[in-house]
């Protein structure tokens, strides 16, 4: 017996042994902490969601699986690791499979669920592994995102960070209220180069938002190459406000941008502002003026004084020309024709050229977008409104058929101040503090419309006032993820008190995103403590 023992003992020792080094090669794994994934902040808040209080680990063990091969699956999950890599050092590779993989892995796969729709997803985490599924692929891209706000602030810093990285259990079902989520820069006051668009579609795709409208064209300059018409580019592309040297997106730049934003389930909306705001095409071209005299190029910032003759034959071989050529590199279902503040157009001109304009959009397979004064023409079917001033153009869009973007200025224009104190942006609309910018429903807002006559909100950064994109960020956040909610999350009960510690939470991730944002006094800003944050 003791011979038995002394072996037995001797076992021990070796299984001992055996065990330590495996433990010394095994990933670093502590057991599932306590979590509540109820008190996570997640902008625009899901849904549903269900809490079980415990949590799953990012670790060097960790891969992302994606169902089967396709491509497009293969790039969503790229898109994880590599919001994941850098921060948290860890090497997670992408990889197919036909089925969940082994615990301690993400898996994305495909699940019919026609409930979801289009965008939605539901996020199953445990402490063995995630799981997101979504009915079609672009819900996929929504839920990486839910995914990455439920990671620390630090997930977004773009070098190695300490971790751990750990994520709140239970399952969150979600899909968006309205499908078309908005926010539009205006390049043409100022211009913004490539990458600041990225930028910008990267910080919307973050709150879910699916539409990125660019203001191609103004008085102050047109910043898209169109080659029959060069001159548009070149000469009305190189000033903007206060005579800066203003600039132009040449057609494979924007494609390159297209590209950009599909790969972020994002369509790009350009507009062509048309018949005012045309000073800069008007400068370019002396024919398309009524006068046949070329404009001088503007860089003041008033507005309603240029307008294209409607009269004239060559004004709409040139829209054409534009608009083809536009059409060609837009992949997106939509293009905006402006028409708003045409001041110096008379009325029957301007119903005039509305009416023409529309039929010129449609014949390059387009939908027309346009101010809510085009709702005063007579418009085509399937034409699309945005209200941003008058109601009582909605309400003419409305009975015509058509249905609404809401941009009402007073809630949702990016460029306005926040307060008195505010020393970028503009006031004609209003104040609007971040609790004003969250506290409306655009399905309330205007008596006699409701959801079903609304495409959805989209929030307009006019660049007036505005010239790097830092005072861009200052100006869109935070209250662009609050116009997000509003389009992303059911009405019922919303409330600023609950979303403003949700807010409070994301400015440790516009810190660690390095976004330049307005530390509104309204809202206790959750504290960067030991200023790790720096990106
Ligand atoms: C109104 S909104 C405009 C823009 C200005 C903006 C400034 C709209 C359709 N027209 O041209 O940039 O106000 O807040």
């Amino acid at each position: 017996m003791p011979t038995l023992r002394i072996s037995n003992s001797g076992s021990a020792l070796l299984l001992l042994a055996v065990l330590t080094t495996f433990m010394a090669c095994a990933p670093k794994k502590s057991p599932p902490v306590p979590m509540d994934l109820a008190q996570e902040s997640i902008i625009p808040i899901p849904v549903s969601l269900t809490a079980t209080n415990s949590s799953f680990e990012l670790t060097n063990a960790t891969d992302i699986y994606v169902q089967g091969d396709s491509k497009e699956l293969l790039k969503i999950g790229q898109y994880l690791a590599d919001k994941l890599n850098p921060s948290t050092g860890l090497d997670i590779k992408v990889k197919s499979s036909n089925e969940a993989p082994a615990a301690g892995n993400i898996y994305l796969s495909i699940k019919k669920d026609a409930e979801l729709g289009a965008e939605g997803y539901v996020l199953s985490i445990n402490a063995e592994g995630v799981h997101l599924t979504a009915n079609a692929p672009a819900g996929l891209f929504w839920g990486v995102q839910t995914i990455r706000q439920l990671l620390p602030p630090e997930i977004e810093l773009p070098s190695k960070q300490a971790g751990p990285w750990r994520m709140a259990s239970g399952t969150i079902r979600d899909k968006p209220t309205y499908g078309f989520r908005g926010t539009m820069l205006d390049v043409a006051r100022h211009f913004f180069g490539v990458e600041d668009i990225k930028r910008f579609i990267d910080l919307a795709a973050y709150y879910k938002l699916n539409v990125m409208h660019l203001g191609l064209t103004n008085d102050q300059g047109w910043r898209i190459e169109i080659k029959s018409w060069p001159k548009l580019a070149e000469y009305g592309g190189k000033t903007e406000v206060g005579g800066g040297k203003g600039g132009y997106y040449t057609q494979e730049q924007f494609k390159d941008l297209v590209r950009y934003a599909q790969d972020r389930y994002m369509t790009i909306i350009p507009e062509i502002d048309m018949p005012g705001h045309s000073n800069a095409a008007l400068a370019s071209y002396a024919e398309l003026n009524c006068d046949g005299k070329a404009r001088e190029l503007y860089t003041g910032t008033e507005v309603g004084f240029s307008t294209f003759c409607a009269q004239k034959d060559i004004t709409y071989k040139f829209i054409d020309d534009v608009i083809r050529e536009v059409a060609a590199i837009s992949p997106g279902p939509y293009i905006h024709i402006g028409g708003d503040e045409s001041h110096a157009t008379k009325k029957e001109d301007y119903i005039l050229f509305v009416n023409k304009v529309q039929d010129i959009v449609l014949s390059h397979g387009k939908q027309v977008i346009g101010w809510d004064e085009i709702a005063t023409a007579s418009l085509k079917k399937n034409v699309f409104v945005q209200l941003w001033s008058d109601e009582k153009n909605a309400s003419l869009a409305v009975k015509q058929g058509a249905k609404l973007v809401m941009s009402p200025a007073r809630k949702t224009y990016l460029d306005m101040q926040y307060d008195s104190t505010t020393k970028l942006g503009l006031h004609w609309a209003a104040y609007i503090e971040v609790d004003s910018a969250y506290s409306w429903d655009p399905a309330t807002i205007i008596p006699g419309i409701t959801q079903k006559d609304i495409l959805g909100i989209e929030s307009p950064m006019w660049s007036e006032t505005v010239d790097t994109f830092d005072e861009v960020e200052y100006m869109v956040f935070p209250r662009l993820p609050g116009h997000a909610e509003l389009n992303w999350s059911p009405a019922t009960g919303r409330s600023w008190a609950a979303y403003k510690k949700r807010l409070a939470a994301h400015g440790p991730r516009f810190t660690a995103m390095g976004v330049d944002y307005y530390p509104s006094k309204l809202v206790e800003w959750k504290e960067d403590k030991d200023k790790k944050l720096k990106n």
